[in-house]
């Protein structure tokens, strides 16, 4: 059976609670977000006036627990704010999105102590966060990255590079990743907060950018930086990597709820054109060929929609698919942004290429969202390696595969199909 749906077609299955947040989102994202949109994107400067209307509205902190002077919302509270704000703007959805990605390594890894001291902040919108792990040569290969931080009496100092740092610049709080031990395969990296200001802890190049223009992506650079030892997350040396990825798990659902608001923004412009559009003496809303690609677009939305709300409802009540599902709804939901906005263009046709009207820019923005908290390349790599993971639990179905395929593997097979693998 199909689920109720109210006037506005969302499925009746949020909780009161996430519709007040989805009401109050749309409310800013129509009065303030849509009518500045274009002008910071021309600009690519930070909306510092958007952001003063986030905090207002009491958005920021959503996510934060209470007993750390948040909302104490949920995942899909943030997912359904993210969505509403990039279905005006994805640079805004983006730039409100990534204060969560930023304190959840805080939340997931940090001391008492240290959730103390900066959740409050961040929650209340005085500080702006930042989430350090991208560095020139190490992008899809996270744990390959070479910044170093060396434990000198109570500090660590750290020296190297960071790459694509979205927020930075207008960020005051950094989560920064580096090697703390590069001899250990599993321990070897460590995450710090460090502050704006700090000596040695420098903003370098200010990326000129395709889309997400309103948000500033940046170089970090840290040069003897001397970071405090109370500022290592968690207070022990070794566990960035594993916090990193519980962070990405958590923040994927934030990225294809941009991915679904980027999607369902073009979708409903393409409406509203398309209805309105006469050519050959009828509206294009009525030719069979556009109305195959509107359904198509709603189609994949909804489809997108639903498993971001699957995937939160897995973060938050940590089921044990989470990392596969949060992989999942970011690789399926940033796939239809592309595929959506793209068709968006299309049915403006040649007005749908020019500046002038906001369709365009729905499809610059949904670019980064199939690139960046890991590539779609990676997010089915995850996939894959947990569907296999998986396979574990399947072993009443073995009687049913090809007899010679039963009796297990040999491991003189695998080496075979390894060296056939590096010849090809
Ligand atoms: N939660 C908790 N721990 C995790 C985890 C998860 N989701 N995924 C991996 N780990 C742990 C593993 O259990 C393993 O721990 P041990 O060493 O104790 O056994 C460790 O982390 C290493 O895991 P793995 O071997 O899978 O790491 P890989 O180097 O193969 O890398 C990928 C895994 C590719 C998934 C990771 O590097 C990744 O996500 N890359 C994309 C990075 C990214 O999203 N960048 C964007 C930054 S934000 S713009």
């Amino acid at each position: 059976m199909a689920a109720p749906r109210d006037e506005a077609g969302m499925s009746a299955y949020l909780s009161n609670e996430t519709r007040k947040w989805q009401e109050r989102a749309r409310e800013v994202a129509n009065r303030l977000v849509r009518p500045l949109a274009a002008k910071y994107d021309r600009l690519q400067e930070y909306p510092w006036e958007i952001k003063e209307g986030l905090a207002a509205a009491g958005l920021t902190g959503v996510w934060i627990p209470r007993e750390y002077g948040g909302a104490g919302g949920s995942i899909l509270d943030l997912c359904v704010i993210v969505e509403e704000l990039s279905k005006a703007c994805g640079g805004v959805g983006v730039l409100f999105a990534v204060n969560a990605l930023g304190s959840f390594p805080l939340i997931v890894g940090g001391t008492e102590e240290q959730k103390k001291r900066y959740l409050p902040l961040i929650a209340r919108g005085e500080k702006l966060v930042a989430f350090g792990l991208s560095e020139k040569y190490a992008g899809s290969d996270a744990g390959g990255m070479r910044m170093r931080a060396i434990e000198s009496g109570k500090h660590y100092i750290l020296n190297g590079e960071k790459k694509w740092n979205t927020n930075g610049g207008a960020a005051d709080l950094y989560t920064v990743f580096a090697v703390t031990d590069p001899t250990s395969r599993s321990r070897r990296i460590s995450a710090f907060i460090v502050e704006k200001g700090t000596p040695g802890f420098k903003i370098g190049k200010v990326e000129d950018k395709m889309g997400i223009r309103c948000v500033p992506v940046v170089e970090l650079e840290a040069d003897d930086c001397r970071v405090p030892a109370e500022n290592l997350l968690g207070g022990k040396a070794g566990f960035g990597f594993k916090h990193a990825m519980m962070t990405l798990d958590r923040a994927r659902p934030g990225v294809a709820a941009q991915g679904v608001g980027l999607a369902a923004g073009a979708l409903e412009f393409a409406q509203v054109y398309a209805n309105r559009r006469i050519q050959f003496g009828a509206k294009i809303s009525s030719f069979q060929m556009i109305q195959q690609m509107l359904a198509d677009m709603a189609m994949k939305v909804e489809a997108a929609r639903q498993l971001v709300y699957a995937s939160a409802w897995a973060v938050e009540t940590e089921a044990p698919d989470t990392t596969k599902m949060a992989a999942m709804a970011k690789c399926f939901a940033t796939d239809v942004a592309m595929e959506v906005t793209a068709n968006a263009v299309q049915i403006f046709g040649g007005y749908g290429f020019m500046r002038d009207y906001p369709i365009e820019k729905y499809m610059r923005d949904a670019k980064i969202t199939q690139i960046y908290e890991g590539t779609n390349q990676v997010q089915r790599m995850v996939i894959a390696r947990n569907l296999i993971k998986e396979v574990g639990q399947l072993t009443h179905l073995e009687s049913y595969i090809p007899v010679e395929t039963q009796r297990g593997v040999n491991p003189e097979d695998l080496v075979a199909a390894e060296a056939v693998g590096q010849s090809s």
